[in-house]
């Protein structure tokens, strides 16, 4: 597989200060040796300027920094859509408002390459609110419903070229949902699975239906990373940590499970803040977690039933 990493500095949807430095904690953290001992070949295209942000009024009170994540967004689906044309685009955030932009600019490219996009949402959260319903006003907590073309975007944040059927996207780990969201989730039919879910069923049987879909439907797949996913007790560098999270070894093998896939094509690592972590752990996780994303196993096959 050949890697190109995209650095894309962007805090302004965060609540707190600190995911600029997450593009600089994975690189220090060995993300690009670890692929390179996995046999990829690795690019690094370097980092995502904003475009300049524009004057934006929205009746919303409470929103913080739209002008900056709008521009943002343009910039960061321009580098997607670029970045998409051969190999896997990684894009190291950056807080989840990125992904806005990477999912824009990865859609883009599907619906020409004539394939659909199906999205893995690992996240405490959906962050499916729209410029209306956020009532924290953090940016971070919208970006899947605008790919997912829900109304009240429009004249804010860039066009889309293709929306994401919400069909195709399987959030997974969810433990903190606002009531819009639940609504609004169930509403689109975003396939949703919290960790009460995972609790009762294991992580396998979830991602293996979901992966069946992407595979018979012929899907690209991309995997956006929420730190906090993960149980704040081993990824402690996010500013929105939610107790009961994923395990080391359920994170594992959602990672070991997508690699055996072969599907997926793109990755979003979003949300760390390294001001937050303790001696690198956190980043040192993420880089261990995309290593098994990309191939790394513990014994040289697949695991399989008994
Ligand atoms: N994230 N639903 C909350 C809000 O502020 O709208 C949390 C959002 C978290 C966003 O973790 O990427
Ligand atoms: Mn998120
Ligand atoms: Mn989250």
């Amino acid at each position: 597989m050949h890697c190109r990493i995209v650095g894309v500095p962007v805090q302004d949807g965060a609540g707190r200060m600190g995911c600029e430095m997450g593009p600089s904690a994975l690189r220090t953290a060995g993300l690009v040796a670890a692929l390179t001992e996995l046999g990829h070949t690795v690019s690094d295209l370097g980092t995502v300027v904003p475009a300049p942000a524009r004057r934006l009024v929205h009746g919303n009170p409470a929103l913080k920094a739209l002008p900056e994540v709008a521009a943002w967004t343009s910039a960061i689906a321009e580098a997607a859509y670029v970045a998409s044309a051969d190999g896997m685009p990684i894009f190291l955030g950056g807080d989840h408002s990125l992904s806005a932009g990477s999912v824009s600019g990865l859609a883009r490219r599907a619906a020409e390459a004539g394939r659909p996009l199906f999205v893995l949402w690992l996240d405490a959260h959906p962050d499916f609110h729209t410029l209306e319903t956020s009532t924290s006003g953090n940016l971070h907590g919208v970006p899947l419903a605008y790919v997912c073309g829900r109304e009240g975007f429009r004249g804010y944040f860039p066009a889309l070229h293709a929306p994401v059927d919400p069909a195709h996207v399987c959030v997974f780990g969810l433990r903190s949902v606002d009531p819009a969201e639940r609504q609004a989730l169930q509403a689109a039919g975003v396939r949703a699975h919290d960790m009460r879910a995972i609790d009762e069923h294991g992580v396998a049987p979830l991602l293996r239906a979901f992966l069946e879909k992407v595979a018979a439907a012929n899907g690209l797949l991309h995997v956006s990373l929420d730190v906090d996913f993960l149980d704040p007790s081993i990824a402690p560098a996010v500013g929105t940590t939610v107790p009961g999270g994923a395990t080391f070894r359920e994170a594992h093998l959602t990672m070991e499970m997508l690699s055996d896939s072969g599907l997926v094509s793109s990755l979003d690592l979003v949300e760390l803040n390294p001001f937050l972590d303790e001696r690198g752990r956190t980043a040192t996780l993420l880089v261990d977690l995309t290593a098994s994303l990309m191939g790394r196993r513990i014994m040289d096959r697949p695991t399989r039933s008994l």
